[in-house]
């Protein structure tokens, strides 16, 4: 079984790898190389008729139309490494075994993991990164999610996971993408970012910043 992760420098890439590390599972890494547009070239539209970062390559699994499964979209990568890799759905071993749970709860928390990777890449990316809702969405998203990180626990379940992975990845974004922005009303947020930069998956993954 291979995954083979295409990613590049500053990515969203960056999500998917973090999740792989800090579960252990093993990958392939297949950095292209943006500047030159190595992303638009046949080989890599090939795997993302988009030609966007990332994409990912899972020969454990057939595509509906024959060959290994190929996803595009970090949302949707890392719903499908939660439940095939990581066990957040399953007391399977193949799968990584960290649920024990019923079909029923495990139904839920699918749904819910599925709900906050929306959430961080239809929503909060939108107030982060698109500069006219950053006034207005930002500090609301913000009240609310550092009531939801207070106490350090998981978005879903027992244990960090995909759901924790992106909405931490954009929160980590903050101080390098918009390091004038004041985050003291959100001490919670704060400390998740503190704890997220001190993970040695992350530093693996993004690097120290
Ligand atoms: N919503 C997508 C965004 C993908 C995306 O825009 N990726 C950027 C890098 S972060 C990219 O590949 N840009 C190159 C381009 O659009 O040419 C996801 O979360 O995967």
């Amino acid at each position: 079984m291979t995954l083979t992760l295409y990613g590049g420098a500053r990515t969203r890439a960056s999500m998917p790898r973090w999740y792989l590390e800090e579960k252990g599972i093993p990958y392939r890494l297949v950095e292209l190389d943006l500047q030159t547009g190595e992303h638009r070239q046949p080989a890599f539209t090939a795997i993302n008729p988009f030609g966007k970062l990332p994409a990912l390559e899972d020969d454990s699994l057939e595509a509906p139309g024959g060959g290994p499964l190929r996803l595009f979209e970090s949302g949707a990568i890392l719903l499908h490494l939660a439940e095939r890799h990581g066990g957040e759905f399953s007391g399977d071993r193949l799968s990584g075994g960290q649920f024990s749970g019923g079909p029923d709860e495990a139904a839920a928390r699918r749904s819910l993991v599925a709900q906050w990777l929306l959430f961080a890449n239809a929503t909060l990316a939108v107030a982060l990164f698109v500069p006219s809702n950053r006034e207005r969405e930002f500090p609301r998203l913000m009240d609310v999610l550092n009531e939801q990180l207070a106490g350090g626990r998981p978005l879903v379940g027992e244990a960090w996971g995909a759901a924790d992975c992106a909405v931490q990845a954009y929160l980590a974004y903050l101080p390098v993408f918009f390091p004038q922005i004041d985050l003291s009303p959100w001490p919670h947020v704060q400390a998740t970012i503190a704890a997220v930069q001190a993970r040695p998956a992350y530093q693996r993954a993004i690097g120290p910043r």
